[in-house]
């Protein structure tokens, strides 16, 4: 029976949207660190659907995009039967904890939120509870498995931050029930940048298509975003403070190739910028051809994708109930 802590390795949970496309800054700041992590780790991944309806959303869109999300997960190199991948919606303690968690978070806490604040912005029309209240179901998903590590973006640095302190909060009160967990945050790629403003993160929900560049984009496009991304006045290839758009293609270079930023410097010297940004079109396509042509695979092949997860539902189940059941016995529910 699989359960939280049965071996020595440490246990990594992360999840991602099933909102539009996936792009290449969650690939780079997550979904790549996600696939390299699970020789050395218990790795846990899930589409978290849940997390999308906090943005209104078409149901026939979310179930499409929840399950090229999941194949694109499998694509990109997640691999079904050693890590545990599901869609979240499928395991019903997610939910089921955030309820408990919710009456050990402040409300000024959540108030704090960043991604609240922006996500107000955006979305003033429909400012829900579960916007609200996101952070504490994305503590549940984490907490829930036991985990110690959490790769993920930058921009979720704060959302861990709250998660550890609920964590604390709850065993300060019940004993020793949650790992605390820890961000995992990469060097470089933790923040890719939008190719029309490189002072934004590229963002899904971005109005511009031009400043994001799908997993799935076709390779006319992505060569034709990168040539028409937004860079500065210079002509030089080099990384340097207020060079925001070149900075960002570097790194993007980097991460695609395993190019050095001294040695992409070295071969773009002197080349002016029209180059170097066919370069990085060129080098992203080329790196994302197979993962595309195994998504083409896998979406013919829908039974096999259905198999997947459905049985790691069960394992999750499995996983996070025993957890969910200490927490319960813990507040004091009555055992049924
Ligand atoms: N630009 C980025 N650079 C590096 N990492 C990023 N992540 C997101 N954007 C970048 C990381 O991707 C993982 C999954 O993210 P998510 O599903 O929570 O999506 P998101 O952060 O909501 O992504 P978007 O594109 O910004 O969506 P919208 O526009 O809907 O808000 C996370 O680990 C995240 O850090």
């Amino acid at each position: 029976m699989e359960s939280p802590k049965t071996d020595k390795k440490k246990i990594a949970f992360s999840g991602i949207q099933a909102t539009g496309s996936v792009h290449i800054g969650n690939y780079l700041g997550a979904i790549k660190n996600w696939v390299d992590m699970q020789e050395a780790h218990r790795c846990i991944y899930s589409i978290v659907d849940m997390h999308a309806i906090t943005v209104r959303q078409d149901p026939k869109a979310l179930r499409e995009n929840t399950l090229r999300a999941y194949a694109l997960g499998i694509a990109c190199g997640i691999d079904p039967e050693k890590s545990i991948f599901f869609i979240q919606s499928h395991v019903h303690t997610h939910a089921e904890l955030t309820w408990v968690l919710n009456c050990f978070t402040p409300y000024g806490e959540l108030g704090r939120m960043t991604q609240f604040k922006d996500k107000s912005q955006t979305n003033a029309d429909n400012i829900n509870a579960g916007l609200f209240d996101y952070p504490v179901l994305m503590a549940s998903d984490i907490l829930l498995y036991q985990a110690a590590l959490v790769p993920v973006g930058a921009d979720q640095k704060q959302h861990i931050e709250l998660t550890r302190n609920t964590a604390i909060r709850f065993n300060s009160v019940y004993g020793n029930v949650f790992e605390i967990p820890e961000p995992l945050i990469p060097e470089t790629g933790a923040r890719v940048m939008s190719l029309q403003d490189p002072t934004k993160k590229m963002s899904k929900s971005d109005d511009n298509p031009k400043s994001c560049v799908a997993l799935l984009d076709s390779r006319d496009a992505i060569i034709k975003k990168f040539r028409s991304a937004v860079t500065d006045s210079e002509a030089e290839v080099v990384m340097r403070e207020g060079k925001d758009g070149i900075n960002n293609l570097i790194t993007i270079y980097g991460l695609m190739t395993g190019r050095s930023v001294a040695e992409t410097e070295a071969e773009f010297g002197g080349r002016g910028y029209g180059d170097f940004k066919t370069a990085v079109g060129e080098a992203v396509a080329d790196k994302l051809r197979p993962i595309q042509e195994k998504f083409d695979d896998l979406m013919k092949d829908k039974g096999y994708v259905e198999s997947c997860y459905r049985k790691n539902a069960d394992r999750a189940l499995q996983f996070s109930g025993r957890t969910l059941e200490k927490v319960y016995k813990k507040v004091g529910f009555l055992a049924r």
